[in-house]
């Protein structure tokens, strides 16, 4: 019996350490430049750590079972009749019901504060349109960009609307996602937290040049952000 235990638990570490390392080894996020998105993969890497966890357990099971149990091959006999366990049948219900609201109240958390203004926030208006991104800050001047540059360390307040069909708003690396639908404004917000270059990609299919849509995200220094608005101005 303890040498059992001992192989199942061996068993069990050997696959949690293996799927470990294929969650951590790989790079399966893109690099977080924002405040939101880290919050963000604090609820994946929560996430992914229970996964681990659950699968080295069932595996480990399941690899003991097969090891230990397997019939022989010429062994036909129905196997003997097994009736319910009540206290393993509470467990399995209980621990994934704990797990799962734990999640539900971990990402609930976080949404919640992704979704919080901050004082000064910068306006930004995203405007999308079959197949293009145009940016706007309606507080700082009266010009139109193909090119969306914010300053980091400065919340933005995104409002989207698109003047045909549904698409969505997303920088990869900003963490935050939200459709631009015609006659409905939508909103996100996104804090930078490093400066760099990255990608706008509009994520929801909006017709034959749905892939082209994309455009320039810049994150530079607040110095920088004020002479990039001079310049647009003039
Ligand atoms: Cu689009």
């Amino acid at each position: 019996m303890r040498k059992g235990i001992v192989q199942l638990v061996a068993i069990g570490v050997v696959i949690g350490v293996a799927v470990a390392l294929v969650a951590v080894l790989f790079q399966w996020l893109p690099e977080s430049a924002s405040e939101e998105f880290d919050r963000i993969q604090d609820i994946y890497w929560f996430a992914t750590w229970m996964s681990v966890v659950i699968f080295a357990v069932v595996a480990a099971v399941v690899v003991y079972s097969v090891w230990k149990w397997r019939v022989p091959p010429d062994d036909d006999a129905e196997g003997p009749p097994i009736h319910g366990h009540t206290g393993l049948e509470i467990a399995w219900t209980a621990v994934p019901a704990i797990l799962v609201i734990a999640l539900g109240i971990v990402s609930a958390v976080v949404l919640s504060r992704n979704a919080e203004e901050k004082e000064g926030a910068l306006e930004v208006r995203a405007l999308g349109q079959q197949f293009a991104w145009t940016f706007e800050y309606p507080e700082l001047g009266d010009f139109e960009t193909g090119e969306l540059v914010l300053p980091v360390g400065r919340q933005a307040q995104f409002t989207m609307e698109s003047v045909d069909v549904i698409h969505s708003f997303w920088v990869p690396n900003l963490g935050q996602k939200m459709d631009a639908v015609p006659g409905i404004e939508t909103e996100i917000f996104v804090t930078p937290k490093r400066t760099g270059e990255f990608a706008v990609v509009c994520t929801e299919l909006c017709g034959l040049g749905h892939a082209t849509m994309r455009a320039k995200a810049r994150v530079v220094t607040p110095a920088e952000f004020d002479q990039w608005i001079e310049e647009q101005r003039t």
